[in-house]
């Protein structure tokens, strides 16, 4: 059924022919992991809840996989959190851009931030550097799933909180970013805004302790631990 909803994202122009490739990969790891969300992604999980709490101005970037895969869950993450919706895609097309924006909108999103040329990325040369200047260019926390590492690593340079998802503990993406969850898009992204909602009722103290739990390398051989143990 995932892998359906990829490929009708790709005949309705909203995912690149790339995302089925990286779908491939992300269900590789899926199956060694035994497609179950595993301790060190619900831990990663509620560290992730509470920084998109704890922001000030956090941004959730959406690309072609995300828009395909789980657009109503994202645009409920991003009012939960009252962040903003940035769309932000590595395969330059403009078309696929507005095609994002309108499942976002389906989706119920009343405001989607599109890419401009106002606001730039240092450290990007590809079409990841265009950002909106009231969304990633401002913001303290972002949120991209399915991401590259190289703009991970840009964000980070520029001094923003990165909370990705990634079913690869070893990919630089995953290595780069503050918190990763490794686990699937269309598992996590539930477990993620009942986080939100829970963790918005217990109050800024109890964000402050779901962070200092969660130790980045920690997590990352957790999960590669999981997987190599498949292997054996
Ligand atoms: O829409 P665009 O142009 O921005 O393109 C988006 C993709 C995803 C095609 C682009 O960002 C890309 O090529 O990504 P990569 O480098 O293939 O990385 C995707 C990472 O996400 C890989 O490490 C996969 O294992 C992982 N992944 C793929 N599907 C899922 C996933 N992780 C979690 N859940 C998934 N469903």
């Amino acid at each position: 059924m995932t892998r359906e909803r990829l490929v009708a994202g790709v005949k309705a122009g909203v995912t690149s022919v790339h995302g089925l490739i990286a779908q491939g990969r992300g269900e590789a790891f899926d199956y060694l992991i035994g497609e179950q969300s595993h301790p060190f992604a619900l831990t990663a999980v509620e560290a992730a809840a509470a920084l998109l709490l704890r922001a000030r101005h956090p941004v959730i970037s959406v690309n072609g996989n995300v828009a395909a895969l789980a657009p109503r869950e994202i645009v409920r993450l991003a009012t939960l959190v009252g962040g903003a919706l940035e769309v932000n895609i590595f395969h330059s097309s403009k078309r696929r851009e507005q095609a994002i924006r309108s499942a976002l909108e389906e989706a119920g999103a009343t405001r989607v931030l599109m890419p401009t040329k106002k606001a730039v990325l240092p450290g990007l040369d590809h079409n990841r550097r265009f950002i909106h200047p009231e969304g990633i260019a401002k913001a303290d926390v972002v949120f991209v799933p399915l991401e590259d590492g190289d703009r991970c690593e840009a964000l980070r340079a520029a001094g923003k909180e990165v909370i990705t998802v990634d079913l690869n503990p070893l990919s630089r993406t995953a290595r780069t970013a503050t918190i990763t969850i490794v686990d699937n898009l269309v598992r996590c992204l539930p477990l993620l805004s009942e986080r939100v909602i829970a963790l918005q009722q217990l109050g800024p103290a109890s964000w402050a302790k779901s962070l200092s739990l969660y130790h980045h390398s920690r997590i990352l051989k957790a999960a590669e631990e999981k997987i190599r143990a498949a292997r054996s």
